[in-house]
C-alpha cells in the first residue's frame, strides 16, 4: 500500500500565484504530470480558475516535496492551427524519450475527449504536435522506448456513460505507432471488475520498467455505490516484451480516499495519480527493487498530494 506524505497536501490552490487576468484566487490544483529534469523534480500542474477554465503551470523542486511555481501559463505553440479549440487540456503525463519530453494529455471538445501530444526540450517552450486518438479516449501513457521497432502506449477508450459524467471506460488497451502521431489499437490489457473497487479504469502515471516487467499504476472507480463514485489506485505488472500480457494485478486498491483532503472538495472521494518519480535505476534503465517511488496524485480534484512506496513493494502489491 502507498504511504501518504505526512505534510500532504503538497500544493494547494492558495499556493498558486495570481496571473492576471486569467488566474486570480485559483480554485484547484490537482492531476499533475511529474518527471526529473536537470536533477530537479518537475511538475506540470493542472490548475483551474473560478471560471472553471483549465491552465497548465510549471513547478520545480530540489527535494520532491517543496515546489516553486512559475507564475506563467504554459502556451502550446501550434494549438492555434486546430480548427476547433478545446475547452480544456488536462491530466498531463510527462515522458522522456531520448533527450525530448513528450506530454500526453486529455483534450475536451464538444464532440468528446481526445488524446493530445505535446513536446518540450527545456520546459520553457512547448509545442503541440497533434491529436493522437481516433475517437473518445483518455488516460494515455507512453512507454519510454520502442519495443520491437514500435512506440507503444496504454490508453483508455471512453465507451461507458455514467450519470452526470463525461464518457468513461472499463478497459485499458495497448496501442502502437511508428512515429508517435499515428496510432492503432493492438489488444485490450485489463478490464474493469464489476461490483468491486475498479469497475471503470484508466492508466495513471507512465509505466515503470523493472527486471520483472512493466509496472503500471492505474486508477479504478467503484461506481456501484448508491451516491458516489470512488476513485482509487491499483497496480499491475505486464510482460517486458509484450505489455498486453498481464503477469499480476492487485486484488485490492493500494490507495483510497480516507483523508479529509481526499474526501471533500470539488469532486469528493478522489485519489487520481498522474505523475511519478523513480529515484534509482540501473544503467539500462531498469528501476532498482529498493528504489523509492514518489507518486503525485490529485485529491478530490482540489489539491495535489504525494504518496511513496518502493519498486519491490509495488511488485508485491501487484501479486496480492
Ligand atoms: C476523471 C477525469 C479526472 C478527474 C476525475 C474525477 O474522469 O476527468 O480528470 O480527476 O474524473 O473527477
Amino acid at each position: 500500500m502507498l504511504k501518504r506524505y505526512p505534510n500532504n497536501p503538497i500544493i494547494t490552490p492558495e499556493m498558486i500565484p495570481d496571473i492576471y487576468p486569467q488566474i486570480v484566487d485559483a480554485t484547484s490544483v490537482f492531476n499533475s504530470g511529474a518527471i526529473k529534469f536537470n536533477d530537479k523534480y518537475v511538475l506540470l500542474l493542472r490548475v483551474q480558475n473560478r471560471g472553471r477554465q483549465t491552465f497548465m503551470l510549471y513547478a520545480e523542486s530540489t527535494d520532491g516535496y517543496n515546489f516553486t511555481i512559475t507564475p506563467k501559463i504554459i502556451q502550446w505553440q501550434g494549438l492555434e492551427r486546430l480548427s476547433t479549440q478545446p475547452y480544456h487540456i488536462y491530466d498531463p503525463r510527462i515522458h522522456q524519450i531520448n533527450d525530448k519530453y513528450f506530454i500526453m494529455f486529455a483534450m475536451d471538445f464538444a464532440h468528446g475527449c481526445e488524446l493530445g501530444l505535446g513536446i518540450t526540450e527545456d520546459f520553457v517552450n512547448y509545442r503541440f504536435l497533434g491529436i493522437i486518438s481516433n475517437g473518445d479516449y483518455r488516460n494515455g501513457v507512453l512507454f519510454p522506448h520502442r519495443i520491437k521497432g514500435e512506440y507503444l502506449r496504454y490508453d483508455r477508450p471512453n465507451r461507458n456513460t455514467l450519470n452526470n459524467t463525461a464518457a468513461t471506460g472499463s478497459e485499458i488497451w495497448l496501442s502502437r505507432s511508428p512515429d508517435l502521431l499515428h496510432w492503432q489499437p493492438v489488444a485490450p490489457v485489463i478490464a474493469g471488475r464489476p461490483h468491486y473497487w475498479d469497475e471503470m479504469i484508466g492508466a495513471g502515471p507512465p509505466p515503470i520498467k523493472t527486471r520483472q516487467g512493466w509496472l503500471q499504476i492505474y486508477h479504478g472507480i467503484a461506481v456501484h455505490l448508491a451516491s458516489i463514485y470512488i476513485y482509487q489506485t491499483g497496480v499491475f505488472l505486464a510482460d517486458l516484451e509484450n505489455p498486453a500480457q498481464v503477469i499480476s494485478r492487485s486484488t485490492c486498491n493500494i490507495l483510497e480516499p480516507r483523508k479529509l483532503y481526499e474526501l471533500t472538495g470539488q469532486v469528493p472521494n478522489v485519489c487520481f495519480p498522474c505523475g511519478l518519480i523513480v529515484e534509482e535505476s540501473d544503467d539500462e534503465g531498469f528501476a532498482l527493487p529498493h528504489s523509492e517511488v514518489k507518486i503525485y496524485y490529485g485529491a478530490a480534484d482540489t489539491v495535489l498530494a504525494l504518496a511513496t512506496t518502493t519498486i519491490g513493494e509495488l511488485i508485491e502489491d501487484s501479486q496480492n
